[in-house]
C-alpha cells in the first residue's frame, strides 16, 4: 500500500521507498534494443507489486547520449530514443493512478554541448549568452589551444583535462565530465532563472520532485585554482568546487523560486559526491535546509583505493563506522537517503556480498541491513531480484564513456590492458546498466531487438518471472522489507544505536521509538557466527528473517549471511 500522506504532519517521504528506473535498460517497447518510456508504463505493476512509493526516472530528455542522457540538449523535450512528451505525460498519469509519485532527474551542473544555450554561448565573446558557461583565456605564456595552456590543471571525471579549447572564442570552457558536457555558469542570474523556469514547467506537468545531479558542484571557487596532482597527472579540483562559496545561496534560491509558493508534496534529493556529514546536515536541516535529503558517497567509496579503479577490500567495521556516523550525524535535524546501488555503482551483491554460493542469502542480508536504517531507502532496478555484476569479456563489451575513456587513458600511461579490464569488471558503471532481467527468455524479455548493452548470461535463472511468486525469493524479501517500513513507525522514526561496532562479521543495531524497540542482527560473512545475541533475546519476537527457518531461535548461531529482525520485549 502506498503511504498515506494525510495522517501525519511529518514529511511524507520519511516513510517512503524510492525505486530508480534507468530508462535505457528497463524495458524496450519498440524493439530498437533501447528501453523507453512506454516500456516503463507497461511495467508499473512490477513496482506497485513491490510496494514502492516513488519512481525516480533517470534522464529521458533530448540528448546526444554521450553520457546516456546526462548530457541534455533540450530540457523541454524527450529524446526520440525514449519516446515523446505525450508518453511522459501518460507515464506521470499512470504512476499517479498506481498511487505512486514520479521524480525526474535534474541535470543542471552542465548541459550538452549541443544545447542551444551552448551553441549560442560558444559563437563569440559578446553574444547574449556569452557568460552562460565557464569560459577562460589560455594561461599566459602557454600556447593557446594546447593542453598545457589550459586555465588550470583540473582533470575531468571522465579522464583527460577538464578544459576544452573553442576556436571560435579562442577560449577554453570547463567540463567536469565529458567534453560534451560543458558546465553552466551559475554565477549568471539568467542561467539560474532559466533553470527555475524549467523546473516549474516540469512541476506544472505533474512531476513530484527532482533528483538533482551533482548539485553540490554548481558553485565553483571563482579563482579556479590548480588542484593537488593525482596519479592521472591531472589536478584534483574537488576542494575547489564540491562545496563552493555560493552553493547554499543557489539552492535556497531554487527552493524559494520553485517550491515555496507551490502547494503539494514534493521530494528533493541532491546527489553530492564528496559531501561531509556537517555539510549534509546543513543541506537537509529540517528548519533551514534547502533539500529533503542528499546522496552521500562515503559507504560506496570504502572499497576504493587512491582512485575508484584501485581496489581496497572492504572491512565491515569501516562500513559500520561510516554508516553509523551518518545515522548519528543527521539524527534528529537532518535526514539520510539509504542506497547500495544506482546506475553508477557496481552491483552490491557482487561487491559487498557473495554472488556465488550465497547469492540469495547475501542479497537479502544486505537489503535487510540497509532497509532497517533510518532514512529513505532507494532500490535500483534489478537490485530487488539480486542482479549481479557482468562477465564482460573485452573492452568492446563496455559502452560507458567513463569506462572506455579510463581504459584508453590507463593503457596509454602504460598499464597492462588485462589489469585494466580486471578493474573495469569490478567497478564499471556498465555493471549496473545491463538490461533488466524480466524473464529467462531471449534477451531476458527486455527487447525483441538487439540490446544496446549485453544481457547478463545469468538471466536464464535470475529474473523477475522466476521470483515473483516464490516466497523465498530476493524479490519477496524486498516486498517484505518495504511493507515493514510502511507498517512499523519505529522503522521510520526510531533512533539508531549501533551494536558490536568492532565485530568483524556481524552488523547489528537497535532502533527505538518510545517503548518500541527493534534489534537487527546480520551476519555479513560466509561463516556461521555464534554467541552474539544477548541472553534476554529468548523472549524476543522474530519479525523478519532472510533464511528459510531451520533454527532461528535467538540461541542458534547466525548462519552464513543470515539476517534477523526482532521486536525486543
Ligand atoms: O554522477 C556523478 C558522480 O559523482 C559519479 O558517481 C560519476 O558517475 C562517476 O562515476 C565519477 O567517477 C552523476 C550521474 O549519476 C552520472 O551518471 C553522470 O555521468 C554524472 O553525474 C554527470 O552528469
Amino acid at each position: 500500500m502506498p503511504i498515506d500522506t494525510r495522517t501525519s504532519s511529518d514529511p511524507w517521504w520519511k516513510a517512503a521507498v524510492v525505486y530508480q528506473v534507468y530508462p535505457r535498460s528497463f524495458a524496450d517497447s519498440d524493439g530498437d534494443g533501447i528501453g523507453d518510456v512506454p516500456g516503463i508504463s507497461d511495467h508499473l505493476e512490477h513496482l506497485s507489486d513491490l510496494g514502492v512509493d516513488v519512481v525516480w526516472l533517470s534522464p529521458v530528455y533530448r540528448s546526444p547520449q554521450d553520457d546516456n542522457g546526462y548530457d541534455i540538449s533540450d530540457y523541454h523535450d524527450i529524446d526520440p530514443t525514449f519516446g515523446t512528451l505525450a508518453d511522459v505525460d501518460d507515464l506521470i498519469d499512470r504512476v499517479h493512478r498506481h498511487g505512486m509519485r514520479l521524480v525526474m532527474d535534474l541535470v543542471v551542473n552542465h548541459t550538452s554541448d549541443e544545447h542551444a544555450w551552448f551553441e549560442e554561448s560558444r559563437r563569440d565573446r559578446t553574444n547574449p549568452k556569452a557568460d552562460w558557461y565557464i569560459w577562460r583565456d589560455a594561461r599566459p605564456g602557454g600556447m593557446p589551444g594546447s593542453e598545457d595552456a589550459a586555465p588550470n590543471n583540473w582533470g575531468s571525471f571522465f579522464s583527460g583535462p577538464a578544459w576544452q579549447w573553442c576556436p571560435e572564442r579562442e577560449q577554453y570552457y570547463l567540463h567536469l565530465f565529458s567534453r560534451k558536457q560543458p558546465d553552466l555558469n551559475w554565477e549568471s542570474p539568467e542561467v539560474r532563472a532559466a533553470v527555475h523556469e524549467m523546473m516549474r514547467w516540469w512541476l506544472d506537468r505533474g512531476v513530484d520532485g527532482f533528483r538533482m545531479d551533482v548539485i553540490n558542484l554548481i558553485s565553483k571557487d571563482p579563482g579556479l585554482p590548480d588542484g593537488e596532482l593525482l596519479p592521472t597527472g591531472y589536478g584534483d579540483g574537488m576542494p575547489h568546487f564540491s562545496y563552493g562559496p555560493r552553493v547554499h545561496e543557489y539552492l535556497a534560491e531554487v527552493k524559494r523560486e520553485v517550491f515555496d509558493s507551490r502547494p503539494g508534496t514534493f521530494l528533493t534529493v541532491g546527489e553530492m559526491p564528496g559531501v561531509t556529514t556537517d555539510q549534509a546536515l546543513r543541506f537537509t536541516d529540517r528548519e533551514t535546509g534547502e533539500l529533503d535529503m542528499v546522496f552521500q558517497f562515503e559507504h560506496v567509496d570504502l572499497d576504493h583505493g587512491r582512485t575508484k579503479w584501485d581496489h581496497h577490500p572492504l572491512a565491515l567495521v569501516d562500513l559500520k563506522r561510516s554508516l553509523g556516523r551518518w545515522q548519528t550525524a543527521l539524527g534528529e535535524r537532518g535526514w539520510n537517503s539509504l542506497y547500495w546501488n544506482n546506475h553508477d555503482q557496481p552491483r552490491i551483491v557482487s561487491r559487498y556480498g557473495d554472488d556465488g554460493a550465497c547469492w540469495r542469502e547475501s542479497a537479502t542480508a544486505l537489503a535487510t541491513v540497509l532497509h532497517l536504517h533510518r532514512g529513505t531507502p532507494y532500490v535500483y532496478q534489478g537490485e530487488e531480484i539480486g542482479m549481479t555484476n557482468v562477465p564482460f569479456a573485452s573492452i568492446d563489451d563496455f559502452r560507458d564513456i567513463e569506462s572506455v575513456n579510463h581504459f584508453h587513458e590507463a593503457v596509454a600511461l602504460g598499464a597492462d590492458p588485462e589489469d585494466v579490464l580486471v578493474s573495469l569488471r569490478r567497478t564499471s558503471r556498465d555493471n549496473a546498466r545491463t538490461p533488466m532481467q524480466w524473464t529467462s527468455g531471449e534477451h531476458a524479455g527486455f527487447t525483441t531487438g538487439t540490446p544496446w548493452l549485453q544481457v547478463n548470461p545469468n538471466h536464464t535463472w535470475l529474473n523477475v518471472e522466476a521470483q515473483r511468486d516464490d516466497p523465498e525469493s530476493v524479490m519477496a524479501h524486498y516486498r517484505r522489507l518495504i511493507a515493514l517500513r510502511h507498517q512499523e513507525p519505529v522503522v521510520v522514526d526510531g533512533d539508531f544505536t549501533m551494536l558490536l561496532p568492532d565485530h568483524p562479521a556481524v552488523y547489528a543495531f537497535e532502533r527505538t521509538l518510545g517503548d518500541d524497540r527493534l534489534a537487527v542482527y546480520a551476519n555479513l560473512s560466509g561463516e556461521a557466527v555464534d554467541g552474539v545475541l544477548p541472553e534476554q533475546a529468548h523472549g524476543w519476537e522474530l519479525l523478519l528473517g532472510n533464511l528459510p527457518s531451520a533454527d532461528d531461535s535467538p540461541g542458534a548461531p547466525l548462519r552464513p549471511w543470515e539476517a534477523r529482525v526482532y521486536r525486543v520485549s
